[in-house]
């Protein structure tokens, strides 16, 4: 995919108002830290336009990114951050659920997990409120460099297991720091901003 143009062109905190947006929407959900900005930089082709950090928590806003004035990329709050105080996370729960549920546009889910972990009770919960939602999220097995190579069917079988997915649902893994996966990841959003232009 070439990118042309990036902006950050709307950020919403718990009291914000959603855009309007007219163009479709790919979302990134996520634990903290689970690599949400490295995987919207790397589809951006950016270094560091979207804020990331070793420190889990960084991204407390949901974050729309117009790329080529066609679609946005949505960077989601990462959940099951321990030093929230409760009530924050509730309020960013709130958020996440409510974008699902009120966004004509979003045309597909990127759920977000360390190739390295099983999924968490969170994980699972979000999965659900996903599927909740009508969509069919995408599995995005991050981390991937940090893992040996001959580890990896394992480890995508034990997310499978872990999720409950059924053998028709995807999983990709993916690296920040060596972008495999990448293309994989552009040839899904090229093919679904392809078909909506074509309507
Ligand atoms: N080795 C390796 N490190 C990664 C990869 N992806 C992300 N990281 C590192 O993991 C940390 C968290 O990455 P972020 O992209 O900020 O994670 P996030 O999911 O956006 O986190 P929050 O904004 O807190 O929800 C950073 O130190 C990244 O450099 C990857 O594919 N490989
Ligand atoms: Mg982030």
């Amino acid at each position: 995919m070439i990118i042309k143009t990036v902006e950050l062109e709307t950020v919403c905190g718990i009291t914000s108002k959603l855009p309007e947006n007219t163009k479709p929407e790919f979302a990134f959900a996520g634990k903290s830290n689970v690599g949400k900005s490295s995987l919207i930089n790397a589809l951006m082709n950016r270094k560091s336009y979207a804020r990331i950090s070793s420190q889990p928590g960084k991204t407390q806003t949901i974050n729309f990114y117009n790329i080529n004035e066609a679609f946005y990329y949505v960077d989601l709050p990462g959940y099951g951050y321990a030093k929230v105080a409760l009530e924050v996370k509730a309020k960013w729960g709130k958020m996440i659920e409510n974008y699902l549920h009120n966004s004509p546009m979003l045309r597909c889910i990127f759920l977000l997990i360390d190739i390295r972990h099983e999924p968490s009770v969170n994980d699972k919960t979000m999965y659900d409120w996903i599927v909740q939602n009508g969509f069919h999220p995408v599995i995005i097995a991050t981390k991937l460099d940090k893992i040996k190579r001959s580890q990896v069917p394992k480890a995508v079988k034990i997310l499978r297991t872990g999720l409950g997915l059924g053998p028709e649902e995807l999983i990709i893994p993916f690296s920040a720091e060596t972008k495999q996966g990448r293309e994989e990841i552009w040839d899904m959003i090229s093919e679904i901003v392809n078909s909506i232009d074509n309507e």
